[in-house]
């Protein structure tokens, strides 16, 4: 299928950078504005990305279009500037509309072949698994990563029942080669096991949006995900 053209880079943002592979985030950011206590979003993002980030996922999924494409335009001139992935949570038509780095999808977005015909080779999708029948579906599918959660309990995401634990992460990494973030109830003190069980790196909300000090906790996590890495 024939690709419409991006839209033009926003003045002074430079034009569809190559976004960071993955497996070298360590850190995945999940936003949630009503995590972050009194602050503003992009605030506690800003100190995230001073606090070294590389990857943030826009997931608000209580707003309406409109309201959605105006965070992730001012969220994006954040993120280019600084040289990091954003990535839109299941609105494809946010990403091309804007020229985010990438999606991340669920189970009920569209699917990542569709996906990837209109975003094309250039964008990075990642899936979200809850199962090793989902991570199976989405090697077949072509995805670039997979998040794999939740590993332990979390209040941030109801609904998936029981956490997966690392036992389904070691499954997964058995099974697919794909890079692999785990996610759900994960802080710094809990990388060393993730990553132990096969995790390229983590994903997380809580630790880092509700943190006394993002910047901090985005830096402690990173260098527990830089230490398992060398073990
Ligand atoms: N998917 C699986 S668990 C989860 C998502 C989006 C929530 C993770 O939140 P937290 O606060 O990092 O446990």
């Amino acid at each position: 299928m024939e690709r419409a053209t991006s839209p033009e880079p926003r003045a002074g943002l430079p034009a569809t950078p190559c976004p960071l592979p993955p497996a070298s985030w360590g850190l995945y950011l999940v936003t949630d504005r009503h995590q972050t206590g009194d602050r503003d979003l992009l605030e506690v993002v800003g100190h995230a990305v001073r606090g070294g980030l590389r990857a943030v996922q826009l997931r608000e999924k209580d707003l309406s279009t409109r309201e959605l494409y105006r965070l992730a335009e001012r969220l994006l001139d954040i993120t280019r500037a600084a040289g990091i992935a954003l990535l839109i949570n299941d609105r494809v038509d946010v990403a091309l509309a804007l020229d985010a780095d990438g999606v991340q999808l669920t189970r009920r977005s569209l699917p990542p072949k569709a996906a990837r015909d209109l975003l094309g080779p250039g964008k990075l999708i990642g899936i979200s698994c809850h199962s090793l029948a989902d991570v199976h579906e989405a090697v077949a599918d072509g995805v670039d990563f997979v998040v794999l959660g939740p590993i332990y309990a979390t209040p941030s995401k109801v609904g998936y029942g029981p956490p997966v634990t690392t036992a389904l992460l070691k499954e997964a990494r058995s099974a697919c080669s794909l890079p692999l973030l785990a996610i759900g109830g994960i802080k710094a003190a809990q990388v060393p096991a993730v990553m132990a069980s096969g995790a390229d790196g983590i994903a997380a909300i809580s630790a880092v949006m509700s943190a006394p000090d993002p910047a901090l906790a985005t830096r402690e996590i990173l260098s527990a995900v830089s230490r398992a890495r060398r073990t």
